[in-house]
C-alpha cells in the first residue's frame, strides 16, 4: 500500500514542517499562496488528509465538488467556522481542532488589546513615531484606568476563563461573565459572576471581551442596539471572530461616541478592514495574531499531527470536531 496523502495548505513553523514531511511525507506550500477554491478541491481529491487553516474556505461547494480522497481535514487553529462541518460529515471527512495549546496566547493577546486601547497605547505610538510629541504634559493622551474596572466577559469557554483570570487577577478586575451554552449548575468555580442575559453584562461592564465561537446564532451578536446598550465609557474587545460583531454597526458607534474604544483582533472580511476603523483614533486594530506566538504556533501545528496520525491510523482523533 502506499503512504497516505497529505497536503498542508500555507506555511506552518520550521519545526512542524520538517516533522510533517518526514514522518508523512507531506506536500508543503512553499509559496505561502492560499490554494483557494480550485486548489482545495485539488487537494481534496489528491490527498487522504489536507492540513488547513482558517484561510481555507471548506465551504458546501468546496467539500461537495465530487471525486474526493480525502478522509480528514486536520485544521491548525481552534476555531471551525471557515469549515461546512455538514458538508465535510456529507463527504465522510473527519474533522479535527487544535483546542487548549492556544487558551494563554489568545487570552495574552485580548490583555494587550484591552490595555492598549484603555491606555491609548496606539494613539501614543503614532503620535511619536510622526513627530509629533511635544513633550510630556499632565494632560496629555489621558486614557482610562485599567486596574478595578469591571470586564464582562461573553463566551466562557477556555479562553474566557483565561480572559477572566487575568483581568480578576492582574487587576483586580471585578468579572461578569455570559455564556448560555454552559448549563445551570455547571458554571465553572471562581471569583466571577453569571450574569442572566447579554443585556446585563453589556449595560455593566467597562469592559467586553468577546471569546464565544462564530456560529449562526453568534453571528452579529454584537450589532447597533446592542452597542447602545454598552456605557459610553466602555471598550469592545474582540479576540473571537469578526462575524460576531456587525463591523458597520461599531463604525458608527465609534463615530458617534456610543462607546469610547476597541480592541480588534480579527475582521467580519479578513484580510480587508472596515475603512471606518482604519481612520479611527480610539480603536487598536491588529492583523488576526491571537495564537501567533513562537511556542504556540509549534504546539497547534504539534497538536494537529497528533489528530493527523490518527486519523491516518484509523484511530479516534483526540480534536475531533465532526
Ligand atoms: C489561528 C485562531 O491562528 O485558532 C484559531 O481559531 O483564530 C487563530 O489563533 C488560526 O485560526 C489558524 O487557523
Amino acid at each position: 500500500m502506499s503512504a497516505p496523502a497529505v497536503v498542508v495548505t500555507r506555511r506552518l513553523p520550521q519545526a512542524v514542517e520538517r516533522e510533517l514531511a518526514t514522518r508523512f511525507g507531506a506536500r508543503l506550500n512553499a509559496t505561502d499562496e492560499p490554494l483557494g477554491r480550485d486548489g482545495l478541491v485539488r487537494a481534496l481529491r489528491e490527498a487522504d488528509a489536507v492540513v488547513c487553516t482558517v484561510t481555507d474556505r471548506l465551504s458546501a461547494d468546496v467539500l461537495g465538488a465530487g471525486g474526493l480522497r480525502a478522509k480528514a481535514l486536520v485544521n491548525v487553529g481552534v476555531g471551525f467556522n471557515h469549515i461546512d462541518l455538514a458538508a465535510a460529515r456529507a463527504a465522510g471527512l473527519v474533522v479535527t481542532n487544535t483546542p487548549d495549546v492556544l487558551t494563554d496566547a489568545t487570552a495574552d493577546c485580548a490583555m494587550t488589546l484591552m490595555l492598549a486601547v484603555m491606555r491609548r497605547a496606539g494613539e501614543g505610538e503614532r503620535e511619536l513615531r510622526a513627530g509629533r510629541w511635544a513633550g510630556w504634559r499632565p494632560t496629555h493622551l489621558m486614557g482610562a484606568q485599567v486596574t478595578g474596572k469591571t470586564v464582562g466577559i461573553v463566551g466562557f469557554g477556555r479562553i474566557g476563563r483565561a480572559m477572566a483570570e487575568r483581568c480578576h487577577g492582574g487587576f483586580r478586575m471585578p468579572v461578569l461573565w455570559f455564556d448560555p451554552a454552559i448549563p445551570a449548575g455547571a458554571e465553572p468555580a471562581g471569583p466571577w459572576t453569571r450574569v442572566g442575559t447579554l443585556d446585563e453584562l453589556l449595560a455593566q461592564a467597562d469592559v467586553v471581551s468577546l471569546h464565544c465561537p462564530a456560529t449562526p446564532e453568534t453571528r452579529h451578536l454584537i450589532n447597533a442596539e446592542r452597542l447602545r446598550q454598552m456605557k459610553r465609557s466602555a471598550f469592545l474587545v474582540n479576540t473571537a471572530r469578526g462575524d460576531v460583531v456587525d463591523e458597520a454597526a461599531l463604525v458608527a458607534a465609534l463615530e458617534a461616541g456610543v462607546i469610547a474604544g476597541a480592541g480588534l483582533d480579527v475582521y467580519e472580511h479578513e484580510p480587508r478592514v472596515h475603512a471606518g476603523l482604519l481612520a479611527l483614533e480610539r480603536v487598536v486594530l491588529l492583523p488576526h495574531l491571537g495564537s501567533a506566538t513562537v511556542e504556540t504556533r509549534v504546539a497547534m501545528g504539534m497538536r494537529a499531527l497528533e489528530n493527523l496520525e490518527a486519523v491516518l491510523a484509523g484511530v479516534p482523533p483526540r480534536d475531533r470536531v465532526a
